[in-house]
């Protein structure tokens, strides 16, 4: 097992890393910005290392500053949570340059699943069902249009470096084709300096469906269930749930052994999570997430298996324990994700937090690195914290839901958590009759204004 853990990273999941790291018994370093001296991760850490000014870039992404801090403190692993440095194969190799551990997966399975192109080509061929669409890249405005024809309209160009949906586009006909390329092409050229496209059939109406994973790198893998993430806004999620309320066990148990075997033929190590768009009954692989996840607690309360805990084991070398006939589904879990922003124009609102109280009782989990004083820093994202809760059944973690959303008081600065007392008392929300445009219609239909 590893001596001493670096935690690459700020906020709560720097918390939920740690949590995971007191377990196993292992010594945490924090690292943090000069903004975040006074912040929470830093405080319960055994060591920290000030790492660079406010902006991510000079702190949070800066390799060298997180190279020394390992170097003073003997950190011999490196944990990095979600977002910053967790996708980026390069630092997992630098890392590994200096005999230092990267709990994450291999840096050549991030590096495949970052080529959106390479990533569904492979999946493919590992079995795992695909939207229909280009094999591989488009050469041409030819080539786009002899697949349009082949698969229908609308079709959807999408970026080969894309995710969080930068650099897509809609051809609802032929005549749109040429257009809907080139603005593609452009945006992802200047959003990620690749303008490599390709073409999916555009599916109207799906649910965004995703299944855990966690593979121990030798052949060895599990799925632990699935998370349905439809509740979204401009690509960030609001609301995550587990199980969806649109599988069945059967359905669950089909696609999960698919992408876990898919899995094992990989050799996949740690935790990652494979994304579907569903509708119509049918799973349609989009991208997979090789980090573990802000709603990877949905997952946790489910199957009361703690991700972190089994991803550091992996990261060490260590076979995996769990068998698929291990993880046995129980109750449902909702989680929120309380953000510093005014909850109808979703516009920022760092600053400080004059009262705060963090609900509790039965089946209540908040994952959070917030305290009564402590101020939002105007440089990150602005996740407040995350209430999470579970229930023998939907309706049962419903009424938790909304009995905790009553009782949280976080004063001073604005947070979505109005929306989410109005999203508990919404019919399409309590039948969990909702797809990936459900909440943008919402808002758009003044659901929050009137
Ligand atoms: C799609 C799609 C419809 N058809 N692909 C958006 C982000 C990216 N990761 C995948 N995305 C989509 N891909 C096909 N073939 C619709 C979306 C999409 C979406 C997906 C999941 C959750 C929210 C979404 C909101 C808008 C569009």
């Amino acid at each position: 097992m590893f001596d001493k853990i670096l935690i690459a990273n700020r906020g709560e999941i720097a918390m939920r890393v740690q949590r995971a790291c007191k377990e196993l018994g292992i010594p945490t370093v924090a690292v943090h910005s000069t903004a975040d001296a006074d912040a929470m991760h830093v405080r319960f850490a055994d060591e920290s290392v000030c790492i660079g000014p406010p902006a991510a870039k000079d702190s949070y992404l800066n390799i060298p500053a997180l190279l020394a801090a390992c170097e003073i403190t003997g950190a011999d692993a490196v944990h990095p949570g979600y977002g910053f440095l967790s996708e980026n194969a390069r630092f997992a190799e630098i890392l590994a340059e200096h005999n230092i551990h990267f709990i994450g997966p291999k840096p050549e399975h991030i590096r495949l699943m970052g080529d959106k192109i390479e990533a569904k080509r492979t999946v493919k061929r590992l079995g795992i069902p695909v939207v229909p669409g280009s094999e591989g890249g488009i050469s041409s405005d030819a080539d786009a249009a002899a697949t349009a024809a082949r698969i229908g309209f609308p079709v959807l160009v999408k970026a080969a470096a894309g995710g969080g949906g930068r650099g897509m586009k809609v051809a609802r006909s032929a005549d749109q084709l040429a257009a809907a390329l080139s603005t593609a092409r452009a945006e992802a050229k200047a959003a990620f300096g690749d303008d490599a496209v390709y073409l999916e059939k555009y599916l109207e109406k799906p649910r965004h469906i995703e299944i855990q994973v966690l593979g121990d790198g030798k052949g060895n893998a599990i799925h632990l269930g699935e998370r349905d993430c439809s509740l979204q806004r401009r690509h960030q999620k609001v609301w995550e749930e587990g199980p969806s309320p649109a599988l069945n066990t059967k359905s669950r148990d089909d696609i999960g052994e698919t992408v876990a075997q898919a899995m094992r033929d990989l050799g996949y190590l740690g935790v990652g999570t494979v994304e579907f768009l569903y509708e119509d009954g049918k799973f349609y692989f989009i991208e997979m997430n090789t980090r573990i996840q802000v709603e990877h607690p949905v997952t946790e309360m489910i199957t009361g298996i703690d991700l972190v805990f089994e991803q550091i084991r992996a990261a060490a070398g260590n076979q995996l324990t769990l068998k698929q006939s291990d993880i046995v589904f129980g109750g449902h879990a909702i989680e929120c994700r309380i953000n510093a922003e005014n909850p109808v124009s979703f516009r920022p609102s760092p600053g400080k937090i004059l009262h705060y109280h963090a609900p509790g009782g039965l089946g209540v989990r908040i994952d959070s690195a917030v305290y009564q004083g402590y101020s939002i820093p105007p440089y990150y994202d602005s996740l407040v914290g995350k209430l999470i809760v579970h229930g023998k059944t939907r309706t049962e973690a419903l009424m938790r839901l909304k009995r905790a959303l009553d009782e949280v008081v976080v004063d001073g600065i604005e947070t979505t958590l109005p929306l989410f007392r109005a999203l508990v008392r919404e019919a399409d929300i309590i039948d969990g009759n909702y797809h990936i445009h459900w909440l943008e219609q919402f808002l758009a239909a003044g659901g929050m204004a009137d």
